[in-house]
């Protein structure tokens, strides 16, 4: 009789958990497979590179002589193999900043390194970094300013022609493209005046050409900006936001929208984060030894990465065409630290369950190295979600947790959450957050523990994990 009405109580906590669940559940927003595709990059280069090199300057006014353009030493083989030992994923290069110099010889303008002496007007940086990105097994994209300084057309319908020929000549002719990145800067031209931009053309054009490709702006609409130049994204991040009445540049939303995203918002526009190594975005030789450290650059992961953000790190070539020993040195430590911090995964393989009001359940899923694989908590019957535990089953030092919301399935749902150690014979809390979203990553004073546990304290709905994994990533002071 006991056990019938266990069995009782059981089905009737299921069906609660369930129908609590569904009830509860805010629209739910769902990344697509390129989306997918784009959260795995995680962390790319940004290459500023071009007249300004030369110059000194950040922004040039356009009327820099081609000749100037001349990296007698181009190398983009050694871009690339820093870029994979500094653990990036891909790059994205400036085709053509602000001072309309194109790297690549396009047809629609005459101020190309086919007017520069480089290479008797041969060369092509764009054809030579994709071709290094192919072979070095990186992602490859493009920044093409849509403010162009040297443009006669600029400023007239006509420049909308322009740009779009200019953007398909990169759409088409350097192999496959995993970003477009458009900034808002929309200053005047030649002719005094300021343009007035057909995103939408030239949104249909990268859907056209490179299907696959995510398009970075303000607004999105693949992924949008940071809302500052820090490499840093906040605590609490949504990958959601709503885009009705904002557009690029000064009419885009707030820094702290951008910062926070929307919990609430409409379509799955994930956060990149982008700083630059150095303080210009250009190579500047006064700033050789303004190299930001390893040190440094291993925060601004933890505060961009670790938070479910994309990390897009400007490295900027020197004149010769190369990366700078101090860049290429402590991108090449950053790179160590981060594979030393996340070497060896304790969680890995190790016993899980879910605890509620009824007995620890074990699980499978989210301690076996796949985020495919994922457990779904449901509610409890007033509401609050169950607990996770890890046996690790002896004394480990841990001091860092890394977790992942199955986004792909469920959407984006967690709102806070704390972690617990079992030190002692008693449960200790060593942290709380807010959102998770694709990862998040999340540093805790040091504890020699057998145990850990994981409660979802808030969430929007149904709440599914994919996997939770746990180091003594003896890196950096915890915060
Ligand atoms: C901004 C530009 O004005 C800066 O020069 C730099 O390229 C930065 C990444 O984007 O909009």
């Amino acid at each position: 009789m006991r056990k019938v009405f266990k069995s009782l109580c059981l089905i009737l906590y299921v069906l609660h958990s369930s129908f609590s669940t569904i009830g509860q559940t805010a629209k739910v927003i769902k990344p697509d497979a390129i989306h997918k595709a784009w959260h795995e990059t995680e962390f790319y280069l940004f290459f500023h590179f071009g007249p300004n090199t030369y110059t000194d300057l950040e922004w040039g006014d356009g009327t820099e002589t081609e000749t100037l353009f001349n990296p007698k030493k181009l190398d983009c083989d050694q871009w690339c193999q820093i870029a994979k030992a500094a653990g990036a994923k891909g790059v994205i290069i400036t085709a053509k900043h602000h001072d309309g110099f194109c790297l690549w010889p396009s047809s629609y303008s005459t101020h190309t390194v086919r007017e520069s002496k480089w290479r008797d007007g041969k060369g092509d940086v764009i054809k030579e970094l994709s071709a290094a990105c192919k072979k070095h097994g990186l992602k490859f994209g493009v920044y093409l300013s849509p403010w162009d300084r040297n443009h006669p057309k600029y400023g007239t319908p006509e420049y909308n022609d322009v740009y779009a020929s200019t953007l398909t000549e990169l759409l088409t002719g350097y192999g496959e493209l995993f970003e477009v990145w458009w900034d808002g800067a929309n200053g005047e031209g030649p002719n005094g005046k300021s343009q007035v931009y057909d995103f939408p053309r030239f949104e249909k054009l990268v859907k056209q050409y490179q299907p696959n490709a995510v398009i970075f702006s303000d607004i999105g609409p693949g992924c949008r900006w940071a809302g500052n130049e820090q490499g840093t994204i906040n605590e609490t991040n949504w990958a959601m936001l709503d885009t009705a009445g904002f557009g690029r540049g000064v009419s885009g939303p707030p820094a702290n929208i951008l910062q926070a995203g929307q919990e609430n918002g409409s379509a799955w526009i994930p956060a990149e984060c982008d700083v630059s190594i150095r303080p210009g975005w250009f190579y500047h030789k006064a700033e050789n030894e303004l190299v930001k450290s390893p040190e440094q650059l291993f925060e601004i992961y933890l505060n961009s990465v670790g938070r479910g953000a994309n990390l897009i790190l400007n490295v900027p070539p020197n004149p010769d065409g190369r990366i700078d020993q101090n860049d290429s040195t402590n991108l090449v430590k950053f790179g160590e630290m981060i594979a030393q911090a996340f070497d060896g995964n304790l969680a890995l393989n190790k016993r899980s369950y879910c605890v509620g009001q009824f007995r620890p359940i074990p699980i499978r899923g989210l301690t076996d190295g796949n985020t495919e694989s994922s457990y779904r908590l449901l509610r409890e019957i007033d509401g609050s979600f169950p607990s996770i535990e890890i046996d690790f089953g002896s004394l480990f030092n841990i001091n860092c947790i890394k977790l992942c919301e199955q986004v792909f399935r469920s959407g984006q749902q967690v709102k806070s959450f704390k972690i617990d150690v079992w030190v002692g014979n008693e449960w200790k809390e060593v942290a709380r957050s807010t959102t998770i979203g694709v990862r998040k990553i999340l540093r805790f004073p040091s504890s020699v523990a057998s145990k850990i546990r994981v409660t979802i304290l808030e969430a929007r709905g149904g709440v599914e994990l994919s996997e939770i994994e746990v180091y003594d990533a003896r890196v950096g002071d915890p915060r």
